[in-house]
């Protein structure tokens, strides 16, 4: 077989085929190929008209289709089959040619794939792609890995399919190994917590105005023309619009109160903790879930644990949605920041060096959390590329400044009246933690000293010292003999 394909895509469930369809409406020739070989013929059968595509059904063929250095992304269940994938594509493969993991795979993985690799000559690119189907087809946000290298001649024809915002692509080279998947995990978790927030927006305004679902989607749609516009805020308003055709109610009063985690929260919260880093947003997002699910502890909680509130009547209605949207939006900024750290913990755990800049410039267009705001961010590691601290760019401190107030209204006011805002409140909670001038880390401290000896430092001479405790209480300094 002649080769003439200048991208392959194996694996034609829902993302791969409109990733293959996506590169062809682009103007590449693209190799297309399925374990079963059903969804290569139907991909072929219902678009063969969109582009040129070159149909194998064997592995051999696929990769004798694609012209060097070869390009194939795998785009299959995450976990054992992307290696059952690799493990059938390596003896085909020559040097220098690319894998490129398309799929959500957790970035250890994608570091153990990518130094196997290496040790054949071959380029592993560990790839986060955000969007869903649909972004796949019209224009993903598209996040790389791997070495350098791989991206001189794949990154072009990435950035060609990406989405674009103000004509810029939604696609930059993010960094070596792991890099590319681990930057989609926590845009993952920044779902999770953004998601968590417009919930529990939604929620007090239900429990505080008693409003129904069509006006608390009213609010949301001109929440989207302000400073909150993103695609979660807009599907908020279109979901909360939606009447269930059975029942003539609205749509979300009629789904079930749990929600669901595919594991992406999970491993982002899970490295929160590896690097010591607070993402209590996603944190509790992702919590907030599980309490959702744990369906033997709610049924023994409701009607049983007294609340002890009173009755909620808001007074000033418009007053009060105005404090939502603020607190909102401070959450949601928390919820960022605490995101970026993470990123910035990262880079520099695994030698990463990445541009927080340009991970919130291309998540502007395509992926699930693109928002307005992140122009905002970009334009604050522009000013600084070494900011220890989103919050506390000039533009945040103002934009987060002017809310607190509200903020700190509605997260008494939750409290007062028993509804749960375990984003809201776990925000407010980062955001006073991370200013506050002295914490009580120092009696934590005091008391590991107590108890295990752990040592402890002064604030008014350097060293490290030790009391006595159960002696004669008098203090050492580390080193005194
Ligand atoms: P699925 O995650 O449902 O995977 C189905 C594909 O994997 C089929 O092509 C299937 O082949 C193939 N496959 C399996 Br399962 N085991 C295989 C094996 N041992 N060897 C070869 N192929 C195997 O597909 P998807 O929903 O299109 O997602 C693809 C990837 O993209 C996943 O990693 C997913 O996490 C990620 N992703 C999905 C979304 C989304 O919105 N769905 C968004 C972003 C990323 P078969 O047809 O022969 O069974």
């Amino acid at each position: 077989m002649a080769a003439r394909a200048q991208i392959g895509v194996t694996g034609l469930a829902v993302m791969g085929r409109n990733l293959a369809r996506n590169f062809a409406r682009h103007g590449y020739t693209v190799a297309v190929h399925n374990r079963s070989y059903a969804k290569t013929a139907s991909l072929v059968a219902d678009h063969g008209d969109e582009g040129d595509f070159v149909a194998s059904e064997s592995m051999a063929d696929f990769v004798a289709s694609i012209e060097r250095p070869r390009k194939v992304v795998i785009m299959v269940k995450a976990g054992a089959a992307t290696d059952a994938v690799i493990a059938e594509l390596v003896p085909l493969l020559e040097t220098g040619d690319i894998i490129i993991d398309a799929g959500n795979a957790h970035f250890p993985d994608t570091r153990r794939r990518e130094a196997e690799l290496k040790e054949h000559g071959l380029h592993f690119v560990g790839t986060g792609v955000s969007g869903g189907e649909e972004g796949a087809l019209n224009g993903p946000s598209i996040m790389p890995g791997g070495a350098p290298e791989s991206y001189v001649t794949l990154g072009p024809i990435l950035e060609d399919i990406s989405a674009k915002v103000d004509g810029v692509p939604c696609c930059t080279y993010v960094g070596p190994d792991g890099a590319g998947h681990f930057v989609k995990m926590v845009h993952n978790g920044i779902e999770y917590a953004d998601m968590q927030l417009i919930a529990e927006a939604y929620d007090l305004l239900k429990q505080g105005l008693g409003a129904t679902a069509a006006e608390i989607g009213e609010i949301f749609a001109e929440w989207n023309t302000g400073d909150l516009e993103s695609f979660l805020i807009e599907i908020t308003a279109d979901v909360l619009a939606h009447v269930d055709a059975e029942t003539g109610s609205a749509f979300v009063d009629v789904v079930l109160d749990r929600a669901e985690q595919k594991g992406t929260g999970r491993w982002t919260v899970q490295n929160g903790l590896d690097l010591g880093v607070p993402i209590t947003g996603i944190a509790e997002a992702t919590f907030a879930r599980a309490l959702s699910g744990s369906v033997p502890q709610r049924q023994a909680a409701v009607g049983v644990l007294p609340a002890h509130t009173e009755t909620w009547s808001v007074a000033d209605r418009d007053a009060f949605v105005e404090d939502v949207r603020l607190a909102l939006y401070a959450s949601k900024v928390v919820a960022y920041s605490q995101g970026f750290d993470q990123i910035a913990a990262a880079s520099e755990e695994f030698g990463w060096d990445i541009d927080r800049g340009a991970m919130a410039r291309i998540w502007r267009g395509g992926c699930i959390i693109r928002a307005r705001f992140l122009n905002r961010i970009t334009e604050a590691y522009e000013r600084d590329a070494q900011l220890p601290l989103l919050l506390s760019d000039e533009y945040f401190t103002g934009a987060v400044g002017n809310g607190v107030p509200a903020w700190r209204r509605i997260v008494a006011a939750a409290a007062l009246h028993g509804v749960p805002t375990p984003a809201f409140a776990s925000s407010l909670a980062y955001y006073d933690g991370v200013r506050a001038e002295r914490l009580p880390a120092n009696l934590i401290q005091a008391q590991r000293d107590f108890f295990g000896a752990h040592t402890y430092h002064r604030v008014d001479k350097a060293g490290v010292f030790h009391t006595e405790w159960t002696g004669d209480r008098t203090e050492t300094a580390e080193g005194d003999a």
